[in-house]
């Protein structure tokens, strides 16, 4: 029996995989071949869009005899040239075909030939091999199981509840995360963790008691080829386990992991394996017992081994009780100076999750140096698609272009744009993209309708990550909007092509960063971080703004890139502006490259972000007529807020430099 296409209640957008996208594949006929639970979804998906549409599919063997198919999806388990996700696409005598040796490879390839859409069925096509670059293409849900007085159902959720779990307990109808898992196969992602990587008590017993849960998430996942993965507490074998210990080289410590590992594989037999935050913001870890963070993540690889498991080992590891007083401790440098002593002594089942920037998914960082500081170790790079740091899903901010930066940094020096002239990218050197998930139970999936774009776009990256984001950004309009006019399509491109950098020009100046609200991130305040333990300063006084973190003057962080991006960060004069006040304190007359100085810079671009989106906001405005009016209302309205806090933000930045400064601005607006 083919799987059913789950079926997604009333009023759940369909996002990118509208009925309409399969018109082409359902009024055609099809043949499968092979068998097994992802070739009976394919079947499923081609069962469903042919009865829509008017088309036939057919099994092998089965009454297909004689026919003569436009679509031939076909397994071939011995292929030994083509790995598991891998799969080969050619049309040739009128015949498109799609062949693979494993069942995930049929699935992608399935929606590879949706992407196509008519395409896929005219002339003649080369056959060419689809492979991920990337191994690991996974979401980590911050879910809650339980509503965290603070943090919520979702930890920095702006969509609504969980997908998983409400009431404290998992969700007992699963038609919508199969939907999800549906969505997610088809931009690539292979895996999801399905709880917060702050676990708290509740949360702790998903490892134990409460595995069953998880087991019918994954259920619920599988069909659409995705592994499902748990964050874990470093101090289950106290919380849970009744040890008085938790240090990973005591005997009975390993014992119980590996108890408690294998009783999750009972209950999951393909789990991906845990996630861990470790000595990081107040959670428990391996320091506590004296041992370093390779113990730690070792013996969690150790339980999973046997099992084919993987533990991902989280690097955000900093000291978030500094004194800013103490202009020598710099948050930027922890992960570097954690972790890149261990290189070479975690074992081949663990993976360092880094995340992009050296401090905290800020809307501008430098790309991380662990990640080109770590041959020995497999890493993973680790992105926040949830907007907590740049708009939370009520701004639209399509990160797009900002991953792909990440992605074709080349930590040992070359271009990066299309030419592979000079060394590794980070996308080279990393296994895994790992994208913090932005969807709750809302029913656009993520609060913003048009948030879905960095979904999308983070899932196919990580299965290319040297694609152009823009064309990626082409693929999600023409699939969520099927057929639509020229002017919808050219108005979409529009508010999301530019809007990081009109978010950028808004709110943080030139890289230095986190001039947010604590608690909650949302919206201006210049100083919310600058007399606190986080440690997240710009240093702002009379004469002028940003960090010191040259080797020669600073706290030494440039030093940790190898040449030549150690050498262009130490200078301010070869130093790329948008990072400028990241890596230096600059006078507020110092002069850009753009030739405005830094105090002119910063009012000008806060006036052009607020024109920026008044104008994005007349875009959406001009394309009532052509979008759904529940989809066109909910954009209009998170563009209102947008409009008024992106205002705040320019009102308050511009003061506050204009006060601290003396500079009036040159046009003499009002500041
Ligand atoms: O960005 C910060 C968030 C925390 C989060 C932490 C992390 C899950 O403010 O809410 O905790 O990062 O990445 O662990």
């Amino acid at each position: 029996m083919p799987l059913p296409v789950p079926v997604l209640a009333e009023g759940v957008d369909p996002a990118w995989l509208p009925p309409a996208a399969f018109r082409p594949l359902g009024t055609r006929r099809t043949l499968i071949r092979g068998s097994g639970l992802l070739v009976e979804t394919v079947h499923g998906e081609v069962a469903d869009a042919c009865a829509r549409f008017g088309g036939r599919v057919d099994r092998d063997p089965g009454p297909g005899a004689g026919v003569s198919y436009d679509l031939v999806l076909e397994l071939e388990p011995g292929r030994g040239d083509l790995g598991d996700e891998e799969f080969v696409c050619g049309r040739e005598n009128g015949c498109t075909t799609v062949s693979a040796s494993g069942q995930s490879g049929l699935l992608y390839g399935l929606f590879h030939v949706v992407r196509l859409g008519e395409d896929a069925f005219s002339g003649d096509r080369a056959r060419e091999v689809h492979r991920p670059a990337l191994a690991l293409r996974m979401l980590d849900h911050w879910d809650n199981v339980a509503v965290h007085p603070v943090m919520g159902q979702v930890e920095r959720g702006y969509s609504g509840g969980s997908l998983f779990w409400e009431d404290g307990r998992a969700r007992g109808d699963l038609e919508r995360v199969r939907a999800y898992g549906r969505l997610l196969a088809a931009c690539g992602i292979n895996a999801v963790a399905v709880n917060n990587v702050n676990v708290h008590r509740t949360e702790a017993r998903l490892l134990t008691d409460r595995i069953s849960e998880v087991a019918a998430l994954a259920d619920a996942l599988r069909p659409y080829g995705i592994r499902t993965h748990l964050s874990v507490t470093f101090a289950a074998p106290i919380v849970l386990g009744g040890l008085e210990t938790a240090d990973p080289l005591d005997a009975r410590v390993r014992e119980w992991w590996a108890r408690a590992t294998a009783e999750v594989y009972a209950a999951i037999p393909d789990f991906g394996g845990y996630v861990v935050k470790a000595d990081s913001e107040g959670q428990p870890g391996p320091f506590a017992y004296g041992r370093s963070h390779a113990d730690g993540a070792n013996m969690l690889a150790a339980a999973l081994a046997p099992h084919g498991g993987t533990v991902h080992w989280r690097a955000f590891v900093y000291n978030h009780r500094q004194d800013w007083r103490d202009r020598t401790t710099d948050r930027a440098r922890a992960a570097y100076d954690h972790f890149v002593p261990l290189d070479g002594e975690f074992a081949d089942n663990a993976v360092l999750q880094v995340k992009h920037g050296p401090m905290d998914f800020q809307v501008r960082e430098p790309v991380s140096p662990v990640l080109g500081a770590m041959p020995g170790t497999r890493l993973a790079v680790e992105v926040q698609a949830t907007q907590e740091y740049t708009g939370q899903q009520r701004h639209v901010c399509w990160l797009g272009p900002m991953w792909s930066e990440v992605l074709r940094f080349r930590p040992e020096g070359g271009t990066s744009g299309a030419g592979r002239a000079g060394g590794a990218t980070v996308g080279d050197l990393a296994g895994g993209l790992v994208a913090v998930s932005n969807v709750g139970d809302d029913p656009f999936w993520t609060g913003h309708p048009l948030a879905q774009a960095n979904l999308y776009t983070v899932g196919r990256l990580a299965w290319q990550p040297d694609a152009d984001p823009h064309r990626l950004l082409d693929e999600w309009i023409a699939l969520t909007f099927p057929a639509a006019p020229p002017r919808l399509v050219a108005g979409l491109h529009k508010v999301l092509k530019g809007s990081w950098r009109t978010y950028e020009k808004y709110t943080a100046p030139l890289g230095v960063g986190f001039m947010v609200q604590p608690g909650h991130h949302y919206g201006p305040s210049v100083d919310g971080y600058e007399y606190s333990p986080w440690g997240t300063y710009h240093f702002a006084d009379r004469d002028g703004i940003g960090v010191d973190r040259s080797a020669a003057t600073g706290t030494g962080y440039a030093a940790q890139y190898a040449k030549p991006w150690s050498e262009v960060y130490e200078s301010p004069d070869t130093c790329p502006d948008e990072l400028l006040l990241f890596f230096h304190h600059m006078s507020y007359g110092h002069i850009l490259r753009s030739g405005k100085t830094v105090i002119q810079h910063i009012y000008d671009t806060h006036f052009e972000g607020v024109a920026e989106v008044e104008e994005a906001r007349e875009t959406w405005a001009s394309l009532v007529d052509l979008v759904d009016p529940a989809r066109h209302a909910r954009v209009a309205e998170r563009y209102e807020e947008q409009l008024r806090s992106a205002r705040e933000w320019r009102d308050q930045v511009n003061s506050y430099f204009f006060r601290k400064s003396g500079v009036a601005d040159a046009h003499g607006r009002r500041i």
